[in-house]
């Protein structure tokens, strides 16, 4: 602390706070202690109401304890030294649960374990208490999760910025074969991670208007509206194998400080307080949508509050020291992820013209070098566009500073092009179509250092596509790939410890969990059998839990010798859920046609892999074709697994309420993991990292970080199929101008739906009219016969155990490079240009 700060505290207290909670003992007695004062003290429970979930908060509390003190000395040290500090904003961070990653990474779950067996209880159950924070999608906000304990483990000095949502992802049950989606209201009961700083504070202005205060200089100021309160609630991230802890800050909105006299005076006391409250509805609801923009005023609102009160923190903490503006990029890196938060350029713009008095070039010079924005989707539906009218009324200072921005911009765009009107017209921030739109992509774009793409073919498909014009006009440099990857720490040492603890077994050491490149040493190991039969184990042990939890929560009895064949993800035409149900479909109808043939049990065998196709996932509220798809899951389950015909030959899987815990237990029973986009339209996929560092074999598509993760695993370990990205286009326009007549597999399975084999209802015909003929836009017709020849491969593979087994160590193997503790270091040294700061 600068010495001033000193000067209100007396000798002791100050002596106290320095030493703080630091070093707190880590001894079984001092943990039952601390865990049983949390319960006396915090929760106020004695010996005749403390139940599982208490004791799991007080357990919890007394490791957010640990955290906090290391989390206080991380932050004295980043200030102390003055780095350069990262800020990761995104509206989504899907976590999960803390209790078991913070124990796990605090290196004291022997010491836990031991203490709360001797208080009776057994830890393991505790974690299961515990409710998944969903604050985010699918993919991207679980990446932002990733991303922060990387950040954490690897030293950086770092800070996420999001918001803290009062109802999370929806909770999906299935009820009669259908989505129906319940409010997840998951902090009514305490948080107990989560630090409300209700002194971390600031305003935010909606509506309103643009006042001009003087001509010359020009100077405005925009007053009137709504304003409302964003209030900080921190979480702390620890990292593994460090001292380290950093901070996510998540905002929440509250009424405004400022009461309106007014309406209080005139007598509406009940109206007034009413009005005040409306304000928290900002902060209310995740928007559950995954890959598609929907353009509704509240979700703007969310965005503008979020960048809003993150830079007033941000600035308020870089002028903590006398600077000058022209430092901000050196002290500051903001990611944005994806456009969600790209308003952001314009509000820290108008910060430094309107509230700072600075000139306009040279505060754009500015933001332009602290921004730096990843793009995850090249879908044109995902792309967000504001209505200029929308955008206008809630926020009309940035439409003006838009406008600004765009009448520049497009005048180096004219030198650059002269007379090329095309040009002109796809650049500009506005989008001319009715109704006149903001293009956020291309504002994040033109406000940012550099953009990327989140694998390599991606990036690829963005310079040569959706961002070809500005990738020629400011150069190749500005757009870069950095493939995403996963923290091996929740994905393979919390989810999998069976096999966690084969691979430092075999490798000798545990460096594995900070250095995942170090995998690469069971290589030398491939042709001894113990290391497969370790693996085999392993693998069946984990299997058997997905069966018994198939069976608690689907009522379904499966194999677990049987092929676990896994799709989980957000339910999106894009991903082709509806082509793997098409094949179990024909699966399936080839098994009855066999039966019916007279084939005996053991001819059965001999021609089919016993199989469990388990899906998951959830679909956008308003995505009615991708809820005809969960629709047509279900109604396939419900034939399949009751036809006495088949048996265990095959069943059919549909989990409910997909969320990351589920994830924990999917991915380590995966024999099969299907990533089977139509190629070119899934930016990267995350699951597909997690299930092959779990030792899953891949059937793919090449698309996404697929073929990444095949070069890096050998191509031999892969079932690959399908179109190629660069075959799409072509293929798409014989679809619609020279359409072929379905394959003999998928009229088949397309006629069995049709003639009603799994029950007649009223979506499914308008599921396959979705589809068929001209309107194949996913290519399933194109891919199908590819897709099952696919399949037949790893049947045969799976019937050669040892060949399997083979490839699933070889895939875990070679998995080093998806670590996120790479794509992290990449963006620091490429990107951000921050450098680690290990506490003092
Ligand atoms: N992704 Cl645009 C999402 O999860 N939500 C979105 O709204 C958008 C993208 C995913 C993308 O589909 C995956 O391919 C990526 O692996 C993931 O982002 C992280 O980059």
């Amino acid at each position: 602390l600068p010495p001033e700060d000193k000067a209100d505290k007396s000798e002791l207290l100050w002596t106290l706070l320095t030493q703080g909670m630091e070093n707190m003992d880590r001894d079984v007695e001092s943990i039952q202690k601390h865990i049983v004062n949390h319960c006396q003290f915090t929760l106020a429970r004695t010996q005749f109401n403390l139940d599982s979930f208490g004791l799991y908060q007080a357990t919890a509390l007394s490791i957010k304890d640990h955290l906090l003190g290391m989390w206080n000395v991380t932050q004295q040290t980043f200030t102390n030294k003055d780095v350069k500090r990262v800020y990761y904003l995104s509206l989504e961070f899907l976590v999960g649960r803390a209790l078991q990653n913070a124990v796990l990474n605090l290196d004291i779950e022997g010491e836990y374990s031991q203490a709360l067996m001797e208080l009776g209880t057994d830890l393991e159950k505790l974690y299961e208490e515990e409710k998944d924070a969903a604050l985010g999608n699918g993919g991207l906000g679980r990446l932002a999760a990733c991303f922060m304990d990387s950040l954490a483990t690897l030293d950086y000095p770092a800070w996420g910025y999001g918001i803290r949502y009062r109802y999370g992802m929806f909770a999906q049950k299935i009820v009669d074969g259908a989505q129906v989606e319940f409010p997840d209201y998951w902090i009514s009961y305490l948080n107990v991670w989560e630090i409300p700083r209700i002194d971390v504070s600031y305003s935010v202005r909606f509506y309103g208007e643009v006042r001009v205060v003087s001509d010359s200089p020009r100077v405005v100021e925009w007053v009137g509206g709504e304003v409302v309160q964003a209030v900080a609630y921190d979480v702390p991230i620890p990292g593994y194998g460090t001292k380290n802890c950093i901070n996510l800050r998540l905002w929440s909105a509250k009424p405004a400080k400022e009461f309106d006299l007014q309406s209080f005076n005139q007598g509406d006391y009940l109206g007034a307080i009413e009005d005040r409250h409306k304000s928290e509805n900002i902060s209310q609801v995740l928007y559950p949508n995954d890959n598609t923009y929907m353009g509704k005023e509240l979700r703007l609102k969310q965005q503008y509050f979020f960048v809003r009160a993150t830079l007033q923190d941000i600035l308020r903490r870089f002028l903590k020291r006398p600077r000058e503006w022209e430092e901000l990029p050196d002290k500051v890196a903001i990611q944005l992820n994806d456009t969600h938060p790209s308003i952001g350029i314009v509000e820290l713009l108008r910060i430094l013209v309107d509230e700072h008095g600075l000139e306009f070039e040279r505060a754009w010079g500015i933001v332009v070098k602290s921004f730096h924005f990843t793009n995850h989707t090249v879908l044109p539906e995902a792309l967000e566009k504001w209505p200029v009218e929308l955008l206008g009324h809630l926020l009309p200072r940035h439409l003006d500073l838009i406008y600004d921005i765009n009448y520049r911009f497009l005048q180096q765009v004219q030198a650059w092009r002269p007379g090329d009107m095309d040009v002109l017209a796809r650049m500009s921030l506005i989008d001319e179509a009715h109704p006149r739109s903001i293009r956020m992509a291309n504002l994040a774009i033109i406000g940012s250092t550099h953009v990327n793409g989140v694998a390599a073919l991606h990036t690829q498909l963005l310079k040569t596509t959706i961002f070809k014009d500005f990738c020629e006009f400011f150069g190749e440099s500005k757009f870069q790939n950095k493939t995403n990857g996963v923290t091996p720490r929740r994905w393979l040492h919390q989810a999998n410890p069976g096999l966690a603890a084969v691979i430092t077994s075999w490798l000798e050491s545990d460096a594995w969990i900070a250095n995942l490149d170090e995998l690469a040493g069971l290589r030398a190991h491939i042709d001894n059998p113990e290391l497969a039969a370790d693996f085999a184990r392993v693998k069946r042990a984990n299997k058997v839990r997905l069966a018994e939890l198939i069976q608690s929560t689907n009522g379904i009895e499966v194999d677990p010798d049987a092929l676990f064949d896994i799709q989980v993800k957000r339910i999106h035409e894009y991903k082709r859920q509806l082509m793997n149900i098409l094949a179990v479909i024909v699966r399936y109808l080839a098994i009855k046609e066999a039966v019916a043939g007279g084939a005996s049990k053991a001819e059965l065998a001999a021609a089919f892999v016993a199989r469990v196709s388990i899906f998951a996932g959830k679909a956008a509220p308003g995505y009615h074709n991708a809820k005809r798809i969960i629709r047509l899951i279900t109604a396939v389950a419900d034939v399949v697994n009751n036809d006495p015909d088949v048996g265990s030959l095959l069943k059919v899987v549909f989990m409910p309420n997909y969320n990351v815990s589920l994830a924990e237990v999917i991915f380590p029973g995966t024999d099969l993991s299907e990533q089977i986009s139509c190629s070119g339209m899934e930016a990267s996929g995350t699951g597909v990292g997690k299930a092959t560092l779990n030792g899953a074999l891949l059937i793919c598509t090449m698309d996404g970080a697929s073929i990444e993760i095949a070069e890096e695993i050998g191509h031999d370990q892969v079932f690959v199929f399908g179109a190629l990205a660069s075959e799409v286009d072509g293929l798409r326009a014989q679809v619609q101008f020279n359409t072929p007549p379905d394959c003999a597999p998928l009229a088949k399975a397309k006629a069995a739906i049709r003639d009603g084999t799994f029950g007649n209802y009223d979506e499914f015909p308008l599921l396959l009219d979705s589809f068929s003929g001209r309107n194949d836009y996913y290519l399933i017709n194109t891919d199908f016969e590819s897709y099952l020849d696919a399949q037949a491969r790893a049947d045969a593979v799976y019937r050669d155990q040892d060949a399997w087994l083979r490839k699933a160590i070889l895939s875990t193997a070679g998995m080093g490079f998806f670590s996120s503790d790479r794509t992290i270091r990449q963006y620091a040294e490429e990107i951000w240009g921050v450098k680690p700061c290990p506490r003092e």
